[in-house]
């Protein structure tokens, strides 16, 4: 709970989706825990954890989901991608399968949020320079033709993981900002001590006790 006089920090969740085995565990426990493990545990259905990250103008907490590639799994996502502000879809540069799903799961999540969402488009694994099947110029061309953001990461050696939760926490509260009512944006005074003759131009007929 809040302290009192103390906001209570905002809260983003962000869901993770992506083929089996691109990385999306291991992003999280390198962001949360500064961990890397090579052996590899699938995830079983959804797992959470939140963290705070400060950002510009204070300190959000994001909500994280970490969601299973394996198929026998598909059916639980959409709910979780419906109850989420933040798409972060990863795929392995070593593996352009996982690339091409990566389609799919931006189809699935515009499926299920239109474009009230902020969709991010990984590229996971960067450490393995000599397996890269993906190229630079291709993820900015897909992430481009999405309309959504993109950013190379390696959970294995920690490259862009800061970077890419940084991001995403400040892009989705300057985005939180944007939609904020202007009530709450402009304090009650502030109202009050707008122009009258301005209230004037923008209605045709004004009545005097409106401008009192
Ligand atoms: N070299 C390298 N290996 C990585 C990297 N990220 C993850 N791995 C390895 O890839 C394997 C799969 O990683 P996970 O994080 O479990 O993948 P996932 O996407 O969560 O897989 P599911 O839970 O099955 O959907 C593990 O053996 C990791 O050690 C990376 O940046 N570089
Ligand atoms: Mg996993």
């Amino acid at each position: 709970m809040a302290a009192a006089g103390t906001a209570p920090l905002k809260k983003y969740k962000l869901v993770f989706i992506g083929d089996q085995s691109v990385g999306k565990t291991s992003i999280i426990s390198r962001f949360m825990y500064d961990t890397f493990d090579t052996h590899y545990a699938s995830t079983i259905g959804i797992d959470f954890v939140s963290k705070s990250v400060p950002i510009d103008r204070g300190t959000v907490r994001l909500q994280l989901w970490d969601t299973a590639g394996q198929e026998r799994f598909r059916s639980l996502i959409p709910a979780y991608i419906r109850d989420s502000q933040v798409a972060v879809v990863v795929f392995d540069i070593t593996s352009r399968a996982s690339f091409d799903s990566t389609t799919t799961w931006i189809a699935d999540v515009r499926a299920q949020r239109g474009n009230d969402v902020i969709i991010v488009l990984v590229g996971n694994k960067t450490d393995l320079v000599s397996q890269r099947e993906v190229s630079a110029a291709e993820i900015e061309q897909r992430a481009n033709e999405q309309e959504i953001m993109f950013i190379e990461t390696s959970a294995k050696e920690g490259f862009n993981i800061k970077l890419l939760f940084r991001r995403l926490a400040t892009v989705r509260a300057r985005a939180a900002a944007r939609r904020a009512p202007r009530a709450r944006r402009s304090p009650p005074a502030a109202r009050r001590r707008r122009p009258c003759r301005r209230w004037r131009r923008a209605r045709r007929r004004p009545t005097r006790r409106s401008c009192s």
